[in-house]
């Protein structure tokens, strides 16, 4: 079974830009307005020796402010599949209380979390960033997923975190 890594956020904060940058492809839509993912997107991976399926959550389109308990039942189930969760945040933004409660609710789950704050599109901007340690997480990243600054170190991470390697997969076969 290939590593499963799932991408979850507020709307908005750049989810399916940073598939695609992992991915290398244009295949989630991206736009503007807040909830344009409307279902989850699995794709392969392959970094280096490791192989691993990344999946773009859909956003949350009923209200962006309020997290309701529909919000958190699709938060569980993506979690519940992952091995590995990319929690995105918006680095061009302040800790909002919605990226309190997800990361409760990852923490609860005990999967491995990565935070990933998007939108940091210059070294100048990592000083912003800085207060979404206050969120407590021990491995965080600084990317953009738009100018693809940063993640090759992200997709070295997430690999740092698979167990196997493609070569010995391949062997079991
Ligand atoms: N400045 C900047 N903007 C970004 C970056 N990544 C994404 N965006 C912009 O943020 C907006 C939302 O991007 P999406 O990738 O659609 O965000 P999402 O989280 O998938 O949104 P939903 O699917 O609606 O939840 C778009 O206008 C992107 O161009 C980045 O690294 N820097
Ligand atoms: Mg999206």
């Amino acid at each position: 079974m290939l590593t499963k890594v799932v991408i979850t956020g507020r709307p908005n904060v750049g989810k399916s830009t940073l598939f695609n940058r992992l991915i290398g492809k244009k295949r989630a839509i991206v736009y503007k307005t807040p909830g344009t993912t409307r279902d989850r997107n699995d794709y392969e991976v392959l970094w280096k020796d490791k192989k691993f399926i990344v999946t773009d959550t859909a956003g949350w389109n009923k209200d962006v402010f309020v997290f309701s308990v529909d919000m958190l039942h699709q938060l569980d189930i993506a979690i519940e599949q992952s091995d590995i969760v990319l929690f995105v945040v918006d680095g061009k933004m302040s800790i909002h209380p919605t990226d309190l409660q997800i990361v409760q609710q990852i923490r609860l789950s005990k999967k491995k979390i990565i935070l990933v704050v998007n939108k940091i599109d210059t070294q100048a901007e990592e000083i912003k960033g800085y207060e979404f340690y206050e969120l407590g997480l021990e491995d965080i990243i600084f990317v953009s997923a738009n100018h693809g600054r940063n993640i090759h170190n992200l997709l070295d991470k997430i690999c740092d975190n698979i167990k196997y390697d493609r070569k010995k997969k391949l062997k079991n076969y």
